[in-house]
């Protein structure tokens, strides 16, 4: 039996009319909605939070929360007291101020969005990391961004190598049973003593937020920085994509290791001041169809990967559930295909909606709107306020149905800062100081509508999570047995690519199928799990410049079985 009574939500769309919103807007338009229009003075945690406290919207539920163990629902007072409770224990046991980097390295659970709340509150930068990275993930992360803490749990704690991080004072770890020390600090012991009250550290739009790193195609990850003004276009886009409205239920599949789980998994919800869902198990159909049904979600937001493995599982599942309540449906990270679309079509009754931005621009920037008529396949049109083109590799802007860089227009207000620690890498990101280039290649109809049409560079999109060819070609090379390797995406109908590695081994080493699992597992332990790669082919010698260089390009038509190309125009760099 419902808990609740499911609560019918407004189908009128936030946005009735795209194309006279569009022109008009302003991002100015828009301030008068945050408490630093009047006062100056920002902080995300504050909008996020104890703003509805203190607007009278305490006793609404902020957060419900399930995993296989626990279910847990909590307001915005809670949440408020919580993340007090938090910032006040970060303050006083690692004196964590203004601009300290602090790690987030936990598996979803409530106390993760308590702590990130507690971080922000103190001024500090939240980092974000995915729990299922290994040893060297987790080092190269806090190394490059030189951070002073990182909250943890018991499970993950050995994976922090304390000694060889200098700047890494405390270790707070936030668990049942703490094997406490002088720098690994256990939360629970100062818990109860914790202040309920604390005084938000004010700051200014330029202050940073939140640190996500992502990888390239060459290179170590990189740590691309937001700001709080990225808030304004959070709120927007919650409202107008997301469709968010007062008495909505919303569901963000994503981690917040990744930035949907912040931009989308956090913020936007509780700019909006929304109840937000949080499924902290492992994926299953019954579980995930379970999920929405029991929490009444109206609004649903995940990714093409979850949604051809719901497909996969079969339509006869669905009709064990209640799904009714489900009013919007939006994915992002990889193309959208057609059959997903027709598949939503067929199970919800819906069509899914597809939006299309990337770490970097810290928000939704090309979109399909509930006001617009859909062109399926196309990731629609650009949010309010965004300018988009398609331009050559001069940063001239290409017509229609030509196929060209997706580029965006500089300073929309979630734009990255600076990539942390290389304001090189962050110049190479825009043409004449200008245009924005997003890696990504497309063409724009007669319409205005925007069609993807693959990666430029070498990143891979697995399971809708990016992956630099790099970090795994980096660690692969460790293993003892490794002289060289290369590192693709190969088309897979589930996950859209796999990590396929072409590998040489040393002399003396026999090729074999243990060894080709020896060091998907040397991946998966050392790294990631969904950075090992799925597929090992081994050859003599891998295709390279004069330079050294792999050719990735080499590798990929091996795999397609296309011609090489002429390889004289490899960038002998
Ligand atoms: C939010 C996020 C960014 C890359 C991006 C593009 C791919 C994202 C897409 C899409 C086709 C869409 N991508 N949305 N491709 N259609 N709707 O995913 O950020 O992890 O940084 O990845 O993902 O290639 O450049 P991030």
């Amino acid at each position: 039996m419902r808990l609740e009574l499911y609560k019918a939500v407004d189908k009128t769309p936030n946005m009735k009319d795209y194309d006279s919103v569009y022109e008009s807007f302003q991002w100015e338009d828009t301030f008068d909605h945050f408490s630093w229009s009047k006062t100056g003075q920002y902080n995300m945690a504050y909008e996020c939070i104890d703003k509805h406290v203190e607007e009278g919207y305490g006793e609404h539920v902020a957060l419900k929360y399930r995993d296989k163990n626990v279910e847990a629902s909590y307001t915005f007072k809670d949440i408020m007291i919580e993340s007090n409770k938090a910032a006040n224990i970060f303050r006083n046991q690692a004196d964590v101020t203004k601009g300290d980097r602090v790690f987030i390295f936990m598996n979803r659970s409530p106390e993760l969005y308590f702590a990130l709340f507690g971080i922000l509150k103190l001024g500090a930068i939240a980092g974000p990391l995915f729990e299922a990275f290994m040893e060297k993930a987790v080092t190269d992360r806090l190394e490059n961004s030189e951070a002073k803490v990182v909250i943890t749990t018991n499970e993950l704690l050995n994976r922090i190598p304390h000694n060889k991080l200098p700047n890494l004072e405390k270790i707070i770890v936030i668990d049942d049973e703490v094997n406490a020390s002088n720098d690994v600090l256990d939360y629970y012991e100062y818990y109860d003593s914790a202040d309920e009250t604390f005084d938000i550290e004010w700051l200014k739009k330029d202050d940073g937020l939140i640190l996500h790193y992502t990888s390239g195609s060459t290179g170590q990850p990189k740590g691309v920085l937001h700001v709080q003004q990225a808030m304004v276009q959070h709120y927007i886009t919650g409202k107008y994509v997301l469709d968010l409205k007062e008495d909505d239920v919303f569901w963000c599949t994503a981690d917040p290791g990744w930035v949907t789980g912040t931009s989308y998994g956090i913020f936007a919800p509780w700019l909006n001041r929304v109840t937000n869902v949080v499924f902290g198990g492992r994926f299953s159909p019954e579980a995930w169809y379970e999920t929405l049904e029991k929490y009444d979600v109206t609004v649903w937001y995940s990714a093409p990967t979850a949604f051809r493995m719901l497909m996969n599982a079969g339509d006869e599942l669905v009709h064990h559930y209640d799904l009714s309540s489900v009013r919007h449906i939006l994915s992002v990270g990889e193309p959208l295909n057609p059959e997903v679309i027709k598949w939503g079509n067929n199970v919800f009754k819906k069509r899914i909606h597809d939006t299309w931005w990337m770490t970097e621009t810290g928000a939704h920037m090309i979109c399909n709107y509930p006001s617009m008529d859909i062109r399926a396949g196309s990731m629609g049109k650009p949010v309010p306020g965004i300018q988009a083109a398609i331009i050559d590799h001069q940063g001239n802007e290409l017509g229609p149905n030509q196929m060209g860089n997706l580029a965006i227009k500089k300073g929309w207000p979630s734009m990255m800062h600076t990539i942390w620690n290389n304001e090189a890498k962050y110049n190479s990101y825009f043409v004449d100081d200008t245009w924005y280039i997003s890696g990504d290649s497309a063409y724009k109809d007669e319409d205005g509508y925007y069609w993807f049409q693959g990666r430029v560079d070498d990143v891979i999109m697995t399971a809708g999570e990016r992956v630099g060819p790099f970090e795994v070609e980096s660690k692969l090379v460790e293993h003892p047995k490794v002289a060289e390797a290369g590192v693709i995406g190969k088309p897979d109908p589930i996950r859209g690519e796999i990590i396929k590695a072409f590998i040489a081994l040393r002399d003396g080493y026999e090729t074999s199928d243990e060894l080709k699992e020896e060091i998907r597992v040397f991946v998966k332990e050392g790294l990631a799990a969904h950075a090992a790669p799925r597929e090992i082919e081994f050859k003599d010698k891998l295709p390279k410049t004069r330079s050294g260089k792999i050719m990735r390009r080499v590798l990929k038509s091996w795999e397609l079985d296309l011609p090489t190309g002429d390889l004289s125009t490899i960038d002998d760099d």
